[in-house]
Order: structure tokens, then sequence, then C-alpha cells
């Protein structure tokens, strides 16, 4: 209950509850059925004495009995058909919620609205009590989990492997000075009612001890001793979209293998008895928070190794059962690699062949190299893995010799192909020279896959032109490609944005189980762009997303937030490449300009409220600082009663799927502003625009692409070109320009954050200096450019009409970005698996 923050229960009586029951139809009567049995039976609980809670699990039980049902029929359908399987390995999912999805997904939502309805409850209420399963940091995550709902919705025999992390992302909580703090995420202290454990589906996974070659000439070796640990299947249905096809997910938890050692616990050693069980259960303790960086630490390498060995000795199992010989396993199966994350896979598959089954290197090879595929996300060099080689001499020793065979092999083949050019060698080696040494992962990625891939035209040439340039001419570039990002239109439309796609149903005159299934159809808008009853209908649906995304504030936050402005939103993991910096920056500016005007200049100003949304790495001081300046700003012009009216900030603390749900579709505007080349794809640019947001940007990752589709005069871009940016950052080490000179705008708002207008200027002053010293980020290149083209967002917004027109024209044209199409991609132009349909 809103007013009193308390729910009202028991709800109803006993005898409403069975009246309820009587004049429903018979499918709501199955289901209201299903969820008392399920109150009843599974909770253990009196039917109509049930806090909304109960009934949110309840409610997720019954639904899934339907995707229990469907999921055994698709297993068998792929089992029976025997068709080539795709297995999507990603250290993160970042699924969100599953009751809303799954009742869209299965056609049932209203028969579910109604039921609930019946006994009492609200459904929006019960989807509400739902915990985010938030394994995974941003981008890299959701993108596998938008790919699996496509997968199923395609009808394509894919399954994802994954680990089951106990606390996923961390909570962000902001302190009062500003500061992020980091709690918990123990989303596993509700029962989880999406998750299937499977007690019988459990591997040996070893670690440490010794690798001894054999001395019979084979290439053998024996790995033994060290530490077992038991890695147990926990499986997730992932329904398709109006099909019983339902894949999935398996994720891994890690456990001890024997308990704990009952000897020493009677000796009285308690704390040796738990300690090697306490080790084991710590790998799938927690998801590493950090996106776009890479850390050497020991625990995250165990992860990596713990969760490949397991997705590998469950796939040959399944192979195994198929009873074909091991040189047809390309012909049956294929691996992608989400990232470098997964990339022991490579020497693991080659262990479990020659020590395993007995096969020859070369054979082995041939086998390894036409079952993987591999994904880069980022060229940043701060993100790309390398493994010190006494680590992994010591963890893995086995994978340790594997790899210098492979590398011994690899150079041989780089030496004949290019005799004597010893530097080449150098720099396509496996292992980077150094003290300590260090393990290349992308290049062991590169030559152990069948093909590799980047994520968005721009980045798939700047794979293939920087970081892997050697290999390109080593193979030919047929073995490089690009597969432009998507996003599932169920969830970043249908279910986010119901009231717009109801009315994208009634323009088009097409139901929506038809054109969420084939996006391109969206185009069929254009035609009514000029219509101004769909004109007002449209603005009358951004507005009402603007209204309830100011109720979520107002209940979530205690803020009042005007709806009658324009919504500038930008919401993504903090990172000096995305430069939230800029942004923050350029809404400085804004304040300082409006501040001079005067009360009557300011009533023909555009008035807009700015919105951040973003959690930092906990170690990523630089962007736990723009946080703090962030909330400081906030906290100042949101007082100032001279311009509150007109420019208003909020930080929208704990950034989740289920918040951006309820973001996006409210922007008129929003900012996707890395430097030129260092974001690989984005995807939040893609959802934004799919739900009729403008999208201001720099010409970088699928940005690029979205304008092409949406044409030129529907974006606001500025900044520098990828081409530049070398150049730049040269310039700013041997030819610096003070900034006074070269951008006297930004010197007043950086000389406005010193000289104390937000609170203590020191406290920001290593922030500032990235700016002033090295300037990596090139904003002291892009910020006249920046304020030029929010200038030009402001002219083009109080043209409302021409803006309608502008949003519609965007949406029409999302539709190549469906991960329908990128799922289809990989499935024809890499994985070579075609769809198998449950009748
Ligand atoms: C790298 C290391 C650790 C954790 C995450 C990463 C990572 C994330 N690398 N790239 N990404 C993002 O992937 C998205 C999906 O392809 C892209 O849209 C985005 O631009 C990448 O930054």
């Amino acid at each position: 209950d809103e007013v009193t923050g308390k729910e009202k229960w028991p709800r109803g009586e006993e005898a409403v509850w069975k009246a309820g029951l009587r004049d429903v139809d018979a499918e709501e009567k199955t289901i209201t059925n299903s969820i008392v049995n399920h109150v009843q039976t599974s909770l253990a609980r009196q039917a109509y004495n049930l806090d909304n809670l109960g009934a949110y699990q309840a409610v997720a039980l019954s639904v899934r009995d339907d995707l229990i049902i469907n999921w055994n029929e698709t297993q068998l359908t792929y089992s029976r058909k025997a068709p080539k399987r795709a297995y999507y390995l990603s250290l993160e999912f970042l699924m969100g919620r599953s009751l809303d999805n799954s009742i869209l997904n299965l056609g049932l939502k209203d028969k579910y609205a109604g039921g609930v309805d019946k006994l009492g409850f609200n459904l929006e209420d019960l989807l509400d009590q739902e915990r985010d399963a938030a394994l995974g940091n941003g981008g890299l995550g959701r993108l596998a989990a938008c790919l699996l709902d496509s997968s199923s919705t395609q009808e394509l025999p894919v399954w994802g492997y994954g680990l089951r992390y106990k606390y996923g992302i961390f909570k962000q909580l902001i302190s009062p000075e500003g500061q992020q703090l980091e709690a918990p995420d123990p989303w596993l202290d509700h029962q989880n009612p999406w998750e299937l454990p499977r007690l019988d589906v459990i591997y040996d996974v070893r670690f440490y001890g010794e690798a001894k070659r054999s001395s019979d000439g084979s290439g053998r070796a024996e790995w033994s001793g060290g530490q077992e640990v038991v890695a147990q299947a926990y499986d997730v249905p992932i329904p398709g979209y109006h099909t019983k096809n339902t894949n999935n997910l398996r994720l891994w938890e890690s456990k001890p293998k024997s308990g704990f050692d009952l000897n020493s616990f009677n000796a009285g050693n308690y704390e040796g008895a738990i300690e090697s069980s306490n080790s084991a259960a710590a790998i799938t303790s927690v998801l590493y928070p950090n996106d776009n960086t890479s850390f050497g630490k020991e625990l995250r390498l165990k992860q990596q190794y713990f969760w490949t060995a397991a997705s590998l000795a469950d796939i040959m199992r399944r192979f195994k059962n198929q009873d074909k010989p091991i040189s047809a396993f390309p012909e049956f199966i294929a691996v992608q690699l989400n990232d470098t994350h997964p990339t022991l896979a490579i020497p693991e598959l080659m262990r479990i062949l020659i020590d395993e089954e007995d096969q020859t290197w070369d054979k082995a090879w041939d086998i390894v190299t036409n079952t993987f595929f591999y994904t880069n996300h980022t060229v940043l060099p701060e993100a790309l893995e390398k493994w010190p080689v006494p680590l992994l001499q010591h963890v893995l020793p086995r994978h340790m010799q594997i790899i210098f065979d492979i590398n011994l092999f690899f150079m041989g083949q780089v030496e004949k192909k290019f005799p004597g050019d010893r530097e080449r060698l150098a720099r396509m080696s496996l292992i980077e020279e150094g003290s300590p040494q260090q393990v290349r992962m992308a290049h062991l990625a590169c030559i152990g896959s069948r093909r590799v891939n980047g994520v968005a035209e721009l980045h798939s040439d700047l794979v293939k032109t920087t970081i892997l340039k050697d290999f390109v001419e080593f193979y030919g570039i047929s073995r490089f490609g690009n597969v432009t990002n998507g996003i599932t239109p169920r969830r970043w439309l249908d279910q986010c944005n119901p009231t717009l796609s109801a009315l994208i149903s009634s323009t088009l005159k097409i139901p929506k189980e038809v054109w969420l299934k084939d996006l391109p159809k969206l185009e069929g808008l254009l035609a009514h762009v000029d219509d101004p009853e769909l004109a007002k209908t449209w603005a009358e649906i951004k507005q009402a997303n603007k209204e309830r995304l100011a109720h979520w504030v107002q209940v979530n936050l205690g803020l009042k937030i005007n709806t009658n402005v324009m919504y500038d939103i930008q919401i993504k993991r903090l990172h000096e490449y995305k430069r939230q910096t800029l942004n923050i920056l350029g809404v400085i500016h804004r304040y300082l300009q409006l501040k001079a005007l005067t009360p009557e200049e300011r009533k023909k100003t555009n008035r807009k409220a700015v919105f951040f949304a973003g959690k930092a790495a906990p170690g990523y001081y630089i962007a736990k600082l723009t946080i703090r300046l962030i909330v400081n700003v906030a906290r100042i012009i949101n007082a100032d009663k001279d311009t509150n009216e007109f420019l208003s900030l909020y930080f929208l603390p704990d950034y989740s799927v289920s918040l951006a749900e309820v973001l996006i579709p409210s922007s008129d505007i929003s900012q996707h502003i890395s430097t030129a080349g260092t974001e690989a794809s984005g995807t939040s640019n893609m959802k934004f625009c799919l739900n009729g947001g403008l999208l201001l940007g720099t010409v970088d990752g699928a940005n690029i692409e979205i304008a092409e589709e949406v044409g030129e005069s529907n974006v606001f871009f500025f900044g520098h070109l990828t081409p530049d940016v070398e150049d730049l950052r040269y310039q700013h080490q041997y030819h610096a320009i003070p900034i006074e000179e070269k951008c006297p705008a930004l010197a007043n708002v950086l000389n406005a954050v010193s000289g104390g207008l937000f609170g203590d200027g020191g406290v920001y002053e290593p922030l500032l200096n990235t700016i002033r010293q090295g300037d990596h980020y090139l904003l002291t290149d892009d910020f006249d450019s920046y304020i030029q083209a929010l200038a030009m967002v402001d002219v083009a917004y109080l043209d409302q009409k021409e803006w309608i027109k502008k949003s519609i024209r965007t949406t029409a044209k999302m539709g190549k970005f469906s991960t329908d199409r990128a799922i289809q991609d990989y499935a024809q132009e890499y994985w070579n698996i075609e769809s198998a349909k449950v009748e």
C-alpha cells in the first residue's frame, strides 16, 4: 500500500476466493486453480491469508509449470532431431526479472492478470515483488540475455552456460556526501522459482596438482593431485516468444567434493575442516564487478576454469550419448566464446581430446579449431585479458603445458609464412615477454577459433586493423567478421512500453505477435508519420511514461520531479571512456548560462531534466568521484530557485535492468558520448531509439549504424572521428595547449568546480586533473562541439511537431537491431545450425 507502506492482508475472505474461482473462464480457472494449489502445497500457506510476496511466488511457480513442460518437449525435440547445437559460454547473464517476460512470451499475460485479480491481487504489484537476477555488469551480460531470448524465439537449438553466483552485481547506495557505497546482492535469499537444481548433473573439476608428460611419445600427460571441486547444474528455462521452444541456461554452482573433512573435525581442527569446503564454495560466490577492465586475480581464474571445464564435460557427455566418432564433434557442436573470459575452453578441449580421448595433437587441434567461435567486445587495452604464466602454471599446470605447445606450433607456422620476421613473432606470440611473462588470451581465442567477430561495423574494423591486425595478415580476412549487436524487442518494447506497443500494432494493422518477431515491419510506421492523430497519441504515451518514471522516483526516492520538461538520460556503467564527465560538465555549463540570463530570457529556453544512473567498479576511484560530482551538482542546482524550473538533475541509485525498463520509455533524448573508437557497440542506444527517444552521440559503435538506418537528420552527432584520436592524443602529450586557450568554456566550468560552487573543490581535483593533464578521453577536444549539439537538441525540441515526427521515424527504422537478426547471423554465418521447431 503506497500510503501506509504496508500491504493489506489477510486479503479478502475464503468465500470471496471461492466465489472468484467460480465465475472465471476455463483458462483463467486453470490458472487460479494452479495458483491456489501452489499456495497451499508448495508454499504451505493459507489461501486467503497471503501477502504480495507469497502471491508472487505462487504465480511464479504456476508459470514455471508451463515452462517446464515446454522445456522438456524442447529437449526431446532436439534429442530426436539431433541437430547441430550451439553453446553460448558467458560469465555474465544479466537476466533481470522473469515473471512478466514469461507470461508475455507464453501469451498468457491477460489471463494471469484476470486470474490474479479474482484472487484479490493486482498483477503489476506482484510483478514488482520479483528481484532482478543481476548476474552481469552491463552490456556484455545483457546482450547474452537478449541473445538467449532470441534463440528460443527463433527456435534455434542453443544453450547458455554460465555461473550461478550467490551474489550478483552489488547494490549501489549513495552516501550523504554523494559517495558510492556497495552492499551485497543476496538475490537468492528469497527462493528462486526460475531455476531447477539438477542434483544429478555434477562434474569434478581439478585445480593445482602436477602434470606429468608421458614418456611414450603420445603427447599425453597425467594431471593429478591438487584440489577437486564439484560443479552442480541449475537449469533456467528460457521461453521463446509465442513458440513452445524453451531453451536452457545452465548455471554451475561450486561445492566441496566430499563435504568437510571428518577426521580433522573429530580431531578438533574445526577451522581446517571447513577451510577446504569454504574455498570450494567461494568459486561461485560472487560476480566480479568490473566492466571493461581485467583484474588478474586467482579467484577469477578459478571461476573461468571451473565454468569452462564443467560446461565442456557436460557437452562432451551429451555428444557421447549420440555414439558418433569423436572427429564428428564439430559437425554437431559449436561453442561461442563471449569475449575471452571462457578462452581456457580451448586448452581444456585439447586436454580432454589428447589425455582422455587418445587423439593425436593434429586431430585434436583440428576438432578444436572447428568448434570454437570468438566474439570480441572491446579494444580497450585495460580490458584485454592477460594471465601471468606463473599463476597459470600453479593453478592449471596441464593447461600451461598445452598453451606453450600451441604457441610452439603456431610460431613455427608464422615463421614459415613470414621468415625471419622476429618482431612479428614477438607481436603474435601467445606469450608476452616481461616479468612475469603473460598469456595473451585474445591471441589464444583467435587462433583456437574457426571465426572471430566484433559487435558493430566500426568495432569489427578496429579489431581487424589494431589488436588482431597481424592475425588478419596471417589467416586472411575471411576468418574475421561482424555481427552487429541487437536487443530483444519483447522486453525492450512490448514489456517495458506496452501502450506504445499497442499503438504500433493498431497503426500497422499487424498483430504484435507478428511484428515483434519480424522487427523490420516497423518501417510501416513511416507511412503514418504525418498523421496528426498518431502524433498526438505518440506524444501522450511519451508523457504518460514520464509520469510513470516520476511516480517511481516519488515512491522510491521521495523526490518530486517535473514531468513537463524534456527528459535527457545517460544510463550506463560509469567509465572514463563513456564520458559521464563530459555530460556533467555540460550540465554545469548550462547552469552557469541560465544564471547569467534575465528571468525573461530564461523563459524562452528549453526546460529539461537530466538523469544519470550507473554503477562504478568498487576500485575505480575516478568513476566514483564522477558520481560524487553529479550528486553534489544536483544538490546545488535543484535547490536554486532562479533556475530549477528550467534545469534539474538526478542521479538515480542502483541502476538495474528493472530500472532501465522504467527509464528508457520516458526519454526524449539519450546520451551515448564515448570517445570515438572506444565503445564497441553500446546496446542501450538501440533501446532508447526503439522507444522513440532520439540519440545524442559521438560517431562511435552502433551509433553509426543507427544513424545509417534512421537518417542523420534524426540523430544529433558531434565530436572528433576515430581516425583523429591517435593524433589528438599525441598533441596532448607533446604540444599541449592550455585549456583557457583551447576551450575557454570548459576552463570556465572547471574553475567553477575548483572554486567550490558545488562544495569543497579540492575533492574533485583528481578528476579535473585527468582533463587538465593528458586528457586521454579528449574532453578538451570535444567539449565545444558537444555544447553546440546540445543547443541543436534544444532548438529541435522546441518544435514539438517536428520532434514527434523524428521520434516516429526513429522507431520505424530500428528493425535491424533485434537480436533475432543477430542470432540468425551467428546461426548462419558462424555456427551453421538450423532451427528445430517444437510441434
Ligand atoms: C570486458 C571485461 C570484463 C567485463 C566486461 C567487458 C566488456 C563489456 N567488454 N565489452 N563490453 C561491452 O559489451 C557490449 C556488448 O557487446 C558492448 O555493447 C559494449 O560496447 C562493450 O563495452
